[in-house]
This record gives structure tokens, sequence and C-alpha cells, in this order.
């Protein structure tokens, strides 16, 4: 493993992709408000208005049919962005803060789903690039040691089926060694656990391989049910106790899987069975966060 690749190197990362489309069109910048808003404006053709700073090696625009796939990457993101509306840390260099862009064949709403369809295909790359003992934390985070290592932000764009396009923002703490005082009880990178650097290049190709994989496998049966069992292996909160943070209020019960769908499966002390959507809630471990 290379012990000190500081630098997103697109000639590099061209050399380890070994896929058909995902990350085929990557725009690489040094810095943007955020990934996923910049995928946003490269489908909307708004790109050489010149909203991101730095530089842009592929700054063209791209046909809309030769969109999927395509991949956003910055070395740092002033705006970075989680879910409803909270913000993701993402300073310069050390991160790997990134977004696909695809035009899934698929119903608008099964786009819930393709957050976990990536949550199993970076797992996996983690786990098969650093050799680090990663896991999922239902619905979009990846954890190592109890500490979140990587979230993922999926948006849809197009109200209809036919204009459907979809965002994936991934946000991996690869090489960063320092987290604000807030995050540091509950993040980790991958460099801290793994006691060196790990080469960011071919993690994002890694990431690409995967995603396309497991995408496909999504895409062709339309729901879950091929990716469920490999989910499941590597949910951190199967089978424990869990706190259910829901608006109606907070409830205990015990993990005990995802359905086809994505849901969580969720067993209550009277043994009921609550099925949690994700966007509504939020769940933690009963002594902290997983
Ligand atoms: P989330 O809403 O599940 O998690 C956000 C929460 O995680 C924050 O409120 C904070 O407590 C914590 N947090 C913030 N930054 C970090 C970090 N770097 N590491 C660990 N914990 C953190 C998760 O949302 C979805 C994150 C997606 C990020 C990617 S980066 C590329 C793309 N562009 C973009 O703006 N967002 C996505």
């Amino acid at each position: 493993m290379e012990e000190n690749s500081d630098k997103i190197d697109k000639g590099a990362l061209e050399e380890a992709l070994k896929t058909k489309y995902m990350g085929r069109k990557i725009f690489l910048y040094e810095q943007l408000d955020s990934t996923n808003a910049q995928a946003k404006r490269i489908l909307k053709g708004e790109t050489e208005e010149g909203t991101a700073k730095g530089y842009n090696i592929d700054l063209q625009m791209v046909p809309q049919d030769s969109l999927h796939g395509v991949l956003v990457l910055t070395e740092e993101q002033t705006a970075g962005r989680g879910r409803l509306g909270r913000d993701w840390s993402s300073p310069k260099r050390g991160g790997i803060w990134m977004s696909f862009l695809l035009k899934p064949s698929l119903p608008v709403n099964s786009c819930p789903m393709l957050t976990l369809v990536a949550a199993v295909a970076v797992n996996a790359a983690i786990r098969k690039v650093t050799g680090l003992e990663s896991f999922i934390k239902w619905p979009n985070d990846i954890v190592i040691n109890g500490k979140k290592v990587c979230g993922i932000l999926t948006e849809a764009m197009g109200l209809s089926n036919e204009e459907l396009n979809i965002v994936i923002g991934i946000g991996i703490n690869a090489n960063r060694k320092e987290f604000p005082e807030e995050l540091r009880q509950s993040a980790t990178s991958l460099s801290l656990e793994k006691g060196c650097n790990i080469n960011r290049n071919l993690l994002i190709a890694e990431t690409c391989s995967s995603l396309e994989r497991y995408y496909e496998e999504f895409e062709g049966q339309g729901d879950l049910s091929l990716l469920k069992e490999e989910y499941e292996k590597y949910l951190i909160n199967k089978g424990k106790q869990v706190r259910v943070l829901a608006t109606e209020g907070e409830y205990l019960g015990r993990a005990i899987g995802i359905n086809e769908q994505g849901a969580l499966m969720v067993e209550g002390v009277e043994k009921e069975i609550h099925t949690i959507v994700s966007g509504e809630v939020s769940v933690r471990g009963v002594l902290g966060y997983v």
C-alpha cells in the first residue's frame, strides 16, 4: 500500500479504472462548494458559469445521454452537505469527496434504495483496498470501530421517471488525521485506523468498480433482493438493541435486518415488527452512535 499518495491524480485513477461506465468521465476540482451541487450543475449544463473555484481538468459540455456514471471529485468542499441539511466536514486533501451521476432505468420511488446500494459498494471497496473491518450503519454510514468513516447522500432530480437523474454523494475520511472537536467522539479516518496513509486513487477506482457491479445487480432486479444478504452481513446494527428516534418519539428495539426495499426491520419489546423507512428517523445504539 502506498504510504504517501497526497493528491488525487486523474492519470493514476484512469489507469486503475476497470469499469464500463462508472467513473469513466471524471470532473476533478481543487475546491468546490459541494460535489453533489456541482454534479447537478453539470447535469443542467451550468458548469461553464464558473461557479466552481480552482481548476477543472475536463470542463466541456457533455451530451446528456453520456452522463450516466460521471464522477465529480474535489480535494476540498467549502459547503459539504449531509442529510437533512446537515454539514459534512470536508477539509483540503486527505478526504475523498465525490459524487456519481446516474440516469437509472428505474422508477423515482426506488431511489432511496440507491443509498444502500452505494453503502454495500463503498464498504466492499474499503475492505478490499485497506483490509480494514468496516461495517454499515443503516442506512448510509460506513463505520470502523464504532466511528463514522464515510457518509452517503443520495439525491434525485427530475420528477418523472423519464427525466430522472440521481446524484450519489460519497464522503470518505481517507487520510485525514484530525477532526473538529464536535466530531472527535464519532468520526475516524481510514489512515487513523490503519496506521498509515491509503492510496486514494486506488480506493476511488475500486469504489467505481464495486458501485458498477452492485448497481447492475440492483437495476436488474429493481430492488435489493440480490444485495440484502451482503448488506446484512456487514450491518453493524444487526441483532443489536437500537434506539429509534422518530418524530413521534423514541423507542427501543432490536434490529433484525432490512427488507427488499431497504427499510430497517426492528423488533419491539412486544415482538411487534416496525418497518423503518430511511429519511424519517435516526437509529442509534443504546449507549452511543452504533
Ligand atoms: P448525515 O446527515 O448522515 O451525517 C452528517 C453528520 O455527520 C453531521 O451532522 C455530523 O454530525 C457528522 N459529520 C460531519 N462531517 C463528518 C465527517 N467528515 N466524518 C464523520 N462524521 C461527520 C451523511 O449525512 C452524508 C454525507 C455525504 C457527504 C458527501 S461528500 C461528497 C458529497 N457532496 C456533498 O456535499 N455531500 C456528499
